[in-house]
């Protein structure tokens, strides 16, 4: 094993998951249904049928997935809360029960000196909510502030970071523009106002949040660095088109207090957004949560799908061609792919680091990656070698990126667990831990143990 370079003293490693999951028990102890209970219950939306009711049963064995977490050495974990487990139907008193399991989880980590990094919305939105409108009606910004506020009565005290929003650009683009997971509304351009009530919601949740917890206030997004597909001025134009709504649209509000120029998309207006909505939204956070997975590589728009090969955004990239959006993505050549066909480029984690300070200076927090790691063709008794190399080169990347003076307090390995991967099902495994649905027995990977080993050696 090639030791990795020596890290920050306080660097904090940790592991991450997000509730719907893991948890299964939907029933359980008052849970009301989340929009994910609803999708999964539709045939066809997720692959082979697959549904988060069982996911890897962490509601009932959590104590075992702490005792790994101890096993591995890691600081930190970040797992997020179930907003219909504390409000079944989004609105209202609090369900204790809901509330009890999140703080039994909390404590044993905390017991266990490991850090809870938690996150309030990992896009499990109670459905009485989204009956209402979801995300696309402003009262659900406010109705998110209330839950975080109970939330944050409970546990303020004791949790290390509230992340208020799991990638908001995912959930909007995926869940309300196109339709590929819960709630299943392919709105195109018209779920603009869910991506400006998600950032109302985040603005709200922060100003609940200060006085009431201890801990630092974050907001996490997905990054991906864009590639023009040539140096034609089209491409280039596409690849800027992309770049505002994948990596400004949640950011720019946050840390500079002003919308993105949409302009290619034909939008010259937000007319959802209300006096002072900005400024809420730009209410100060203490860190940014950074998930990286692969860059993207975007083209001007061609007349006919043209999907062929690798590429990150799939079989959505056709759909996002045939609804006449100004850019195109392209296969990434010459770089490995993982099991999802994402190209592995660990170089582009540095460039988007350092994109990140060029660009937003001082308004920029400290940065924690709240989520890297990669799915790939695990069974037990086979290494995950391919994890390995990829954990391994991507480190090395950070560690650059932080040499260079980036400022990066922390790194979190997606996943703890195999999981429940969304539209994909139980079909890409991005564990440390290999998890059989059938038993829920939990095997410890390759990889599990190289971090184990590589940790020791940090400060
Ligand atoms: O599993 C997801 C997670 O929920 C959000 N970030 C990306 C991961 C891998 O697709």
């Amino acid at each position: 094993m090639r030791p990795l370079p020596v890290f920050p003293p306080g660097f904090r490693w940790g592991t991450a998951t997000a509730s719907y999951q893991i948890e299964g028990s939907v029933r359980a102890d008052g849970r009301g249904a989340s929009i994910w209970d609803t999708f999964c219950a539709e045939p066809g939306r997720v692959k082979n049928g697959d549904t988060g009711e069982t996911a890897c049963d962490h509601y009932r064995r959590w104590p075992e997935d702490v005792a790994l977490m101890d096993g591995l050495g890691v600081g930190a974990y970040r797992f997020s809360v179930a907003w219909p487990r504390v409000q079944p139907d989004g609105r209202g008193p609090a369900n204790a029960k809901g509330l009890d399991f999140y703080e039994r989880l909390v404590d044993a980590l905390l017991e266990r000196g490991i850090a809870p990094f938690l996150t309030l919305y990992h896009w499990d939105l109670p459905q009485a909510l989204e009956d209402l409108g979801g995300w696309t009606d402003r009262d659900t910004a406010h109705r998110f502030a209330d839950y975080a506020a109970l939330v944050a009565d409970r546990l303020g005290d004791r949790v290390t970071a509230w992340i208020t929003l799991n990638e908001p650009f995912v959930h909007m683009s995926e869940g309300y523009s196109l339709g590929s997971h819960a709630p299943g509304r392919a709105l195109l351009l018209d779920a603009l106002p869910a991506a400006h009530h998600l950032l109302l919601g985040h603005g709200l949740a922060v100003r609940a949040l200060r006085g009431r917890v201890t801990g630092d206030i974050m907001l996490t997004n997905n990054y991906s660095p864009v590639l023009p597909a040539t140096g034609d001025p089209a491409d280039r134009a596409a690849a800027d088109a992309f770049d505002a709504l994948q990596n400004r649209l949640f950011t720019d509000p946050v840390l500079l207090g002003r919308y993105p120029d949409l302009t290619a998309y034909g939008v010259t207006g937000l007319p959802f957004v209300r006096d002072g909505d900005l400024a809420l939204i730009a209410s100060p956070i203490d860190g940014l949560g950074v998930n990286y997975y692969s860059p993207t590589r975007i083209a001007a728009p061609a007349q006919a799908p043209s999907h062929q090969g690798p590429s990150v955004l799939g079989e959505v990239g056709d759909r996002i061609q045939e609804a006449g959006l100004p850019f195109q993505d392209t296969p990434i050549e010459g770089h490995p792919v993982t099991a999802f066909g994402w190209p592995v480029v660990p170089d582009a984690l540095h460039t988007l680091l350092t994109g990140l300070r060029d660009d937003y200076g001082a308004a920029l927090p400290p940065i924690t990656i709240t989520e890297n790691g990669c799915s790939s063709h695990d069974e037990p008794g086979r290494p995950d070698d391919d994890r390995v190399a990829y954990l391994d080169a991507h480190l090395r990347a950070l560690h650059r990126a932080i040499t260079d003076g980036v400022d990066v307090r922390g790194y979190f390995v997606w996943s703890l667990l195999d999981n429940f991967e969304w539209a994909e099902g139980y079909s890409q495994r991005f564990g440390l831990v290999h998890v059989d649905f059938e038993t829920q027995e939990r095997t410890p990977k390759a990889s599990y143990h190289w971090l184990r080993a590589q940790l020791e050696s940090q400060p």
